[in-house]
């Protein structure tokens, strides 16, 4: 296992001398230097490398055709021209990605000569001077998507966001292998596009005059910080938060839909925009990017239009499953509270987005809220994405399912891939970085915070601190630390108390507050004594010198609670969500004894509940929550695992509804099946499932 250790830090204070002294520098543990020991996760990346890695090779086979027709093309033989395709290169980087993360955890000599051979054909459809789009280097482009030439129509061709995701596959690779053919070709690629964009003087390209326009699908971004990290080439950095700077400033568009000016966050220059708009994926990607950008110069450039931002995500426009995006069609933000639960369209790829700017987030402020809706959207919408057996994927992710219903992505059951297959490898990849998620640590602080049951190291002060972990989280609230520093250290021990736990609401935002004042205590134990503790920025503070064998343990009390929305969101009025720690659940008919629209609660605000862990099936070991009034829910990211076109449902009715009430609900769902998505969503999009 080789990896870039350090280099961040060192990076960053050449870069940036003292500026960034003021802020504390928190630092993730990388995701293979923390040991998954058992519970939850290790079961999920089990299935990662075993059957989703290796499925997703299989699936890639289209793309990479594409590349060997391209490379071919580029050495003469010009009798096979591969089929345009703005994107379908992004999505084989992704799996690349997913590739190199697994061979990190799991070398296997099979997979890496897949990716050694197919970098080999990427690189031979890279052009000498770094471009790489294949229909443009091959000249037949589709006009109207691509534009005539190179990065004529940046607006939505896709070219920059292609090569964003190389960058971050390359990165990996490089990461996981210490090889640096893929590096090589990023790198390449990199200082082309900064010459073309910024510099300007090849007459190939917009006529010798720099392009200066962000471009409409962000990524490139976040993926420059990525390769700033790993290089330490401050280019990178630089040429990132250009593309930051001239976004909503050196190019606007006039239109609707896909060519509104918000509908690519091009509306206002990044670092005074207020309120999530437009495109999902798009604007999760800006974010993350501003975020880290901001980390890494150490900056405040951004920081109060992100919280802005953010405030008005977690207030008004994200469902209680931490799904972005509520409105098919555009795939992106509706207005505040326009959060419909049968046709949201939630795309798995926003989600992951959200995981990315929640998380960066964090890392920029050390405030525990972020991780709250990274761990929201992570543990409901994103895994809902992915099937337990790891080789079906969901593209949206409504909160209701009727079985009936079939939009342009499909839910009335799971796909085995998509024409347009930007989510299967997002979901795929997130999944392998988690334990990426669960650590970090500043000089003086250590973090924990995800848990889950694993093993790490982490460098404090001079000496190694090993944190050993149990925990069944998110099935249990119990974490058990043991502490083993090589020797004698004094730091602060941070230990997340997520919202869930500790307020009287969900989520942060105040959007879904629990209907009944939370009574439990949260406990802190420390070598078996009960500690007083308070909880600053969302995390349980120990400072003291850690002695080896210390031992910690938090308990988060895990009821099952029953939560409301406020009334701005129409749908959800007169009804409820039950959750369970950070998982929401959902009623499924295939538990239910046939379609769940027609069940309804107790009207009360309390609603006696058990807990079972399903003893065998595909549900093994998850808990089910059994109302008493015979309705049996599971979690909703283990929904549609059992056989497709069931219906699901997570706002359930709080009281029985009148004939007219069900009646105009059918009015509804008959409606809704008439509903086409846009148009103005291109050829890809419509071949999606
Ligand atoms: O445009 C590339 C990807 O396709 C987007 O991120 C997704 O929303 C899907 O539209
Ligand atoms: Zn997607």
């Amino acid at each position: 296992m080789k990896t870039i250790k350090g280099f961040i830090g060192i990076a960053i204070s050449l870069l940036l001398g003292s500026c960034a002294a003021e802020k504390e520098q928190i630092t993730p543990v990388p995701f293979n230097e923390v040991t998954l020991t058992d519970g939850f996760w290790k079961n999920r990346m089990e299935t990662e490398i075993n059957v989703t890695v290796p499925f997703s090779v299989e699936q890639s086979e289209t793309a990479v055709k594409r590349f060997r027709q391209a490379a071919a093309y580029m050495a003469g033989d010009t009798t096979q021209l591969p089929e345009p395709h703005r994107f379908i290169s992004s999505d084989l980087y992704k799996v690349m990605e997913g590739v190199a993360y697994s061979l990190m955890l799991h070398p296997n000599d099979i997979l890496e000569q897949f990716m050694d051979s197919t970098i080999q054909l990427i690189g031979a459809a890279q052009e000498d001077d770094g471009y790489l789009y294949i229909s443009h280097s091959c000249g037949n482009p589709n006009v109207e998507e691509m534009g005539e030439k190179p990065y004529s129509y940046v607006l939505h061709s896709h070219e920059l966001y292609n090569v964003g995701h190389l960058y971050e596959a390359a990165v990996a690779y490089f990461q996981a292998t210490g090889k640096k053919n893929f590096l090589d070709i990023a790198q390449k690629s990199a200082r082309h596009v900064n010459r073309v964009f910024f510099e300007g003087g090849d007459p190939k390209y917009n006529n010798g005059k720099p392009v200066m326009q962000a471009p409409g699908h962000e990524e490139i971004e976040l993926a420059l910080c990525k390769l700033y990290r790993v290089t330490g080439d401050t280019l990178y950095l630089h040429m990132a938060k250009r593309f930051l700077d001239i976004r909503g400033v050196t190019f606007h568009t006039e239109g609707e839909g896909v060519m509104a000016d918000t509908y690519a966050q091009q509306h206002a220059p990044v670092k005074d925009q207020t309120q999530a708009v437009g495109h999902a994926v798009r604007a999760a990607y800006l974010y993350t990017a501003m975020a880290q950008v901001d980390a890494l110069t150490g900056k405040n450039d951004y920081t109060k239009a992100l919280n802005s931002i953010w405030n008005d995500l977690v207030t008004t426009r994200m469902h209680i499953t931490g799904g972005l995006g509520a409105v098919a069609g555009m795939e992106g933000f509706g207005a505040q509270y326009e959060l419909p639960n049968l046709t949201a369209y939630n795309e798995t790829c926003a989600a992951v987005g959200n995981v990315f700017f929640n998380h960066s987030m964090f890392l920029e402020s050390g405030e525990g809220k972020f991780l709250d809706i990274a761990e929201l959207s992570l543990f409901n919408n994103a895994l809902a994405g992915i099937n337990l057996n790891g080789d079906r994927f969901f593209y949206v992710n409504p909160l209701e399912a009727n079985g009936i219903l079939r939009f342009n992505h499909g839910h009335g059951g799971r796909s085995k891939w998509f024409g347009c297959a930007c989510c299967p490898p997002n979901i795929s990849r997130l999944i392998l970085q988690v334990p990426g998620y669960m650590y970090s640590y500043s000089k003086e602080n250590i973090y924990l915070t995800l848990y889950g049951g694993s093993i790490t190291k982490i460098p404090m002060k001079g000496t190694n601190v090993e944190l050993i972990q149990e925990s069944n989280y998110p099935f249990d609230g119990n974490v058990k630390l043991t502490v083993k520093p090589d020797k004698d250290v004094k730091f602060g021990l941070k230990l997340r108390v997520p919202t869930w736990a500790n307020k009287n609401e969900f989520a942060p935002g105040g959007l879904y507050p629990y209907k009944k004042v939370k009574e439990e205590n949260i406990i802190l134990k420390i070598n078996g004594k009960e500690q007083t503790y308070h909880i600053e920025k969302g995390f349980v503070s120990v400072n003291r010198t850690w002695k080896s064998g210390d031992e910690v343990i938090l308990t988060l009390p895990m009821p099952v609670r029953m939560v409301e929305c406020v009334p701005q969101v129409k749908e959800n009025i007169g009804r409820t969500a039950i959750v369970r720690g950070p998982l929401v659940y959902c009623a499924e008919q295939i538990d239910n004894n046939g379609p769940v629209q027609r069940l309804y609660l107790n009207g009360s605000d309390e609603q006696a509940a058990t807990v079972h862990y399903v003893p065998d099936g595909i549900l093994k070991g998850i808990p089910q929550i059994h109302l008493d009034n015979q309705i049996t829910l599971v979690p909703y990211y283990a929904w549609c695992n059992r056989g497709d076109n069931s219906s699901m449902l997570v706002w359930l009715r709080n009281e029985k509804p009148s004939k007219d009430e069900m009646a105009y609900e059918m009015a509804y769902v008959q409606n809704i099946k008439e509903i086409k998505v846009s148009s103005g969503i291109s050829k890809e999009h419509e071949i999606c499932d």
